[in-house]
């Protein structure tokens, strides 16, 4: 059988990243061997190895319960254990959201259910991951599937508690229209799930390789954890809502796509599939097989109507008899499940969009410092070549050439003197500068900013005091931002003006200080402001006023606040490392290439060096940093290599139906 067209993308994106890591270790050992390693430096590239290793491709599932969302995940990425590894069974459906991916860290198999007491505590779902203390952790037994399905058990558990304990924990409301209509007393017990969150960490190689998934409970379970709409799913790279084809697109399921999904996802249709389950309910042996594509077309169209969104982006799939078809080895059977159709697009359109994102950071980040490196050896080589020039001038020993070349040589010396003393007073204040613009964005900063916020909100959960508080809130972070914003561009100024300086005097070409931005996170924040617009004025809150659900809300919308800050805070410090560290560094290393000319000159005028030797030497010089300039090119290339997929002849078989 095929195989499937998104692991080998999965695969090829893994060696992918493997191959970044690589140039950044040689990049590494290159800075050591040369004597350029810093501390600074080095945090810097193993940072970004991290980050590398640990970086997520994330897939979230999102639809009203029993669409079938499990089942495809099952299908589409563990049909190789041969058996239904995730439970998905008529009835019972999954209770609370799951995320599955690899714990490198851990380098083990395990499932972490987070208690659903912890929605009492203020803190938010990514603070509690942090906290493994409050979760159950579960080993898995990865030589036994018996073993590992019954443990995957846990996460459709429920349990029956008193009433007030389910109305404390925000997980009942008296005021729900159903019951008022029919005008019932409340029940003595309800039922909720046993668990608020799980993680489960599994070798399953499209995990190791950075594939994470995000399994959602349905419509109820979704409103009820507002992080998981705020946070969870606008991060996640692709979103594929599932409807099922036996019951049609019913208006629960258009409440999740318009106020889970679609408002959510603001980059337009991009990462955004639909798929249109259980296709199988409308095979019918009575019906020929091109009226039965006539009506899944049908239906395909509909769907695309109803949400607004291209037909293309409409998959009609079987997830039960694509799973059925991988486990039996049947290929006509998966053929007619259409989910490699589904696959493809996962493949093709969501793996590189990724790898795109990753290059523009990476390329900037690592690509910049090598670049600047580069420039500096370019620049040193000049300056040798120069020396060596001068030499060769002198053939014989012509004395007064000689000294007039010490004479040059001198003046050159002076004049980089004079440069030093304006780079030294310019970078105490240029450290002072920055340091006010650090101090703006600064989680200190951010914190106040919040308790104030939150203040305005808890004194009053009222929808008044809901909107004040959010002011508050992106009010202060925007005056910040801006702060931040005028301390950036004063500090770029100062930096242009000492490399104009620099830039005549050594031969320090295009070393073209960037300037900081905050733009990326203004833009951010302005989303997660639209969204608390979104979420004040949805019918979620409105309707029911419900205390439990805002104060979540505040909980995760700050939290996602200070990430963005916390980013921001820690890029404008790389950002004034990146200007600064290059350029002493270079200064140093001039001034070293001027002392060694003179003393040349020098021993050369005294008869105690012979021209020759001193020539021989500048050339293996000049060799040298011909090869380090190569070195470095090399790298650089490296970096903007595509992703190489060998496809298999067999994956282009099947055409998207
Ligand atoms: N006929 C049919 N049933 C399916 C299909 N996919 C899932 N189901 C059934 O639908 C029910 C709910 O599936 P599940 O994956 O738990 O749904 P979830 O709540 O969206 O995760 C289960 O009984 C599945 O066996 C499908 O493609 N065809
Ligand atoms: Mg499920």
């Amino acid at each position: 059988m095929e195989e499937d067209l998104f692991k080998q993308q999965m695969r090829a994106f893994d060696r992918w990243k493997t191959e970044l890591i690589q140039v950044i270790q040689d990049y590494h050992h290159w800075l050591e061997t040369q004597g350029k390693g810093t501390a600074d430096i080095n945090v810097r590239l193993f940072d970004v190895i991290d980050s590398l290793k640990s970086d997520h491709l994330t897939i979230a599932f999102v639809a009203e319960f029993s669409r079938g969302k499990t089942e495809l995940i099952n299908a589409i990425f563990f049909a190789d254990y041969k058996r239904r590894l995730l439970p998905s069974e008529a009835g019972r459906t999954t209770m609370c959201p799951t995320e599955l991916f690899y714990d490198h860290a851990e380098d083990h198999a395990y499932i972490r259910l987070l208690p659903i007491e912890t929605r009492l505590q203020e803190k938010s779902i990514s603070e509690l991951k942090k906290d493994t203390e409050q979760w159950k952790t579960i080993s898995l037994d990865i030589n036994s599937p018996d073993q590992m399905v019954d443990a995957m058990k846990a996460v459709i558990n429920t349990k029956n508690v008193p009433l007030q304990q389910a109305i404390d924990l925000g997980l009942f409301h008296d005021d729900s229209p159903r019951r008022r209509k029919t005008d019932q007393p409340p029940p003595k017990e309800i039922e909720i799930p046993q668990w608020r969150h799980a993680l489960i960490s599994f070798p399953h190689p499209l995990l190791q390789q950075g594939l994470a998934i995000l399994d959602t409970p349905g419509l109820n379970a979704l409103g009820t954890e507002p992080e998981l709409t705020y946070n969870m799913l606008p991060n996640a790279h692709a979103v594929l809502f599932v409807l099922a084809a036996d019951t049609g697109t019913t208006r629960s399921d258009l409440d999740v796509w318009e106020y889970y999904i679609k408002e959510h996802r603001a980059s337009g249709d991009k990462g955004l599939v639909a798929a249109l389950n259980k296709i199988d309910t409308l095979w019918d042996e009575m019906k020929s097989s091109d009226e039965v594509s006539a009506s899944i077309e049908n239906q395909r169209q509909d769907v695309a109507n109803s949400l607004g969104i291209e037909p293309g982006n409409v998959f009609p799939v079987s997830a039960q008899k694509a799973l059925l078809a991988k486990t039996k080895d049947n290929p006509e059977l998966l053929d007619k499940s259409r989910l490699m159709a589904l696959e493809r697009y996962l493949a093709n359109e969501i793996i590189p969009a990724k790898q795109s994102i990753i290059r523009d950071n990476i390329v900037n980040e690592i690509g910049g410092l090598i670049k600047n490196e580069r420039n500096a050896i370019a620049a040193q080589h000049k300056q040798v070549k120069s020396q060596l020039n001068d030499l060769k001038s002198t053939s014989g020993k012509n004395t007064t050439l000689i000294q007039h070349l010490m004479r040059k040589a001198r003046e050159k010396q002076a004049a980089y003197n004079n440069n030093m003393e304006y780079f030294q007073s310019s970078r105490r204040s240029l450290n002072q500068q920055a340091k006010l613009l650090f101090n703006e964005l600064s989680l200190k900063k951010f914190d106040n900013v919040a308790a104030i916020a939150r203040k305005q909100m808890t004194d009053s959960w009222t929808t008044g005091g809901l909107k004040n508080g959010m002011k508050t809130l992106f009010d202060g972070i925007r005056e910040t931002m801006c702060i931040s914003t005028r301390h950036a561009n004063e500090t770029h100024q100062k930096i242009i003006s000492i490399y104009q300086k620099f830039e005549k005097e050594t031969e320090l070409e295009s070393l073209d200080p960037k300037p900081f931005s905050t733009e990326r996170y203004d833009a951010e924040i302005n989303k997660l402001y639209e969204q608390a617009e979104d979420f004040r004025s949805s019918p979620v809150t409105t309707m029911t006023e419900q205390k439990f659900v805002v104060k979540k809300f505040f909980i995760s919308l700050v939290s996602h606040a200070r990430d963005i800050f916390f980013q921001a805070n820690q890029e404008a410090e790389n950002w004034f490392k990146d200007i600064i560290i290059p350029l002493a560094k270079h200064v140093t290393e001039h001034k070293q290439l001027l002392e060694q000319h003179m003393e040349t000159l020098y021993k050369i005028n005294e008869s105690k060096d012979n021209i020759a030797s001193k020539t021989a030497e500048l050339e293996s010089q000049c060799n040298k940093l011909a090869d380090q300039h190569t070195s470095l090119d090399n790298m650089h290339n490296k970096l903007q290599n595509p992703i190489e997929v060998e496809v298999e002849a067999d994956s282009l078989k099947v055409v998207n139906a």
